[in-house]
């Protein structure tokens, strides 16, 4: 079985994220998305609460799974049998950034990159300006899935209650 990891923060998920993993869910037999735990990042979101919205809006996608993990992702795609990684770039910086975590990753365990070009409508788009346009009032709808935008939106008024 041919598997790839779509690994990220995924704090929250946004449509350029769904975009990479749809795409991947056509080239792979299972794809992972992986929540990647950093602990010295506080997010908005708990863990628990992006693997929720991840499953939400991936349900509709039979060979995609998600799950998170606590280290090196190297040792998660060990542990699963996972031969590849799956990810988009949007950038010349995003190329510069991945280039080196694909080579250190591929040195690391012999785990190949795929690096998918992005959907030129969400080359902009990144969670942590979503959060940002989100917190100061402005319109995020349709940058991010409608699962996530009711989250992200109550969230926000629970916190500046
Ligand atoms: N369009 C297309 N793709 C997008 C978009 C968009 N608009 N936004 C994000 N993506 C893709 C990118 O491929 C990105 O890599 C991925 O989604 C995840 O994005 P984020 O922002 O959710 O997550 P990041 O960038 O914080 O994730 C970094 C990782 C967690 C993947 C990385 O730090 C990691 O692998 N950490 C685990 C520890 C480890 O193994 N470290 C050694 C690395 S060599």
């Amino acid at each position: 079985m041919r598997r790839a990891v779509c690994p990220g923060s995924y704090d929250p998920a946004t449509n350029g994220h769904l975009d990479i993993i749809e795409r991947a869910s056509k080239l792979f037999d299972e794809v992972v998305v992986a929540v990647m735990i950093n602990k010295n990042k506080q997010g908005l979101f708990t863990i628990e609460e992006r693997l929720e919205m991840l499953r939400e809006v991936t349900g509709d996608l039979p060979n995609v799974r998600v799950d998170s993990w606590h280290g090196l992702l190297v040792d998660y795609c060990r542990q699963h049998g996972i031969a590849a990684i799956a990810k988009g770039l949007r950038s010349v910086s995003d190329f510069d950034y991945e280039l080196q975590m694909a080579q250190m990753n591929r040195e690391l365990s012999g785990v190949e990159t795929l690096l998918m070009s992005n959907n030129p409508v969400y080359g902009f788009v990144s969670s942590s300006l979503v959060k940002e346009i989100a917190t100061y009032g402005g319109d995020v709808k349709n940058l991010v899935p409608g699962a996530v935008f009711e989250r992200l939106t109550a969230k926000l008024a629970h916190r500046d209650a």
